[in-house]
């Protein structure tokens, strides 16, 4: 059952133009948990006062505000919805503990390969 971004109080800030992988993990993570949220555009160029409060250490995007508290890092942000929305959709990180330690390189791997090498479609 789709939660609405109303009564979850999910607001997600991405770029509000081109490709940024990271945001897609998040908006993938989302979908998975079968979350609906407000899309908040950002300009990574110009960072906006929201953006600003809510990521003070690394100001990038994405952010997950969730009832007012930011999350940052696709991550972590990630890991923090299979968590706090454990209820909703399907579990994105297995539950043995092997598992996911795999799964966590494999998410640390792209970062480093994939999203990297990516930078150049990205914002
Ligand atoms: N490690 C971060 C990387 C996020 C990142 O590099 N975001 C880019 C957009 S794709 C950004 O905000 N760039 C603006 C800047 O570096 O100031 C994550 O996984 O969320």
């Amino acid at each position: 059952m789709m939660a609405g971004a109303q009564q979850q109080r999910l607001k997600l800030l991405g770029p509000g133009t081109g490709v940024s992988m990271y945001t897609i993990r998040v908006q993938m993570a989302l979908c998975i948990k079968e979350l609906s949220y407000d899309f908040l555009p950002e300009d990574p160029w110009s960072k906006s006062d929201l953006l600003l409060a809510s990521n003070p250490v690394y100001k990038k995007l994405p952010v997950l505000i969730h009832a007012g508290r930011p999350v940052c890092e696709s991550l972590i942000i990630v890991q923090y919805l299979d968590d706090a929305f454990a209820g909703n959709g399907t579990s994105i990180l297995p539950t043995d503990p092997y598992s996911r330690a795999v799964a966590r390189f494999w998410a640390s791997y792209i970062d480093d390969k994939v999203c990297f090498l990516s930078f150049g479609l990205s914002l």
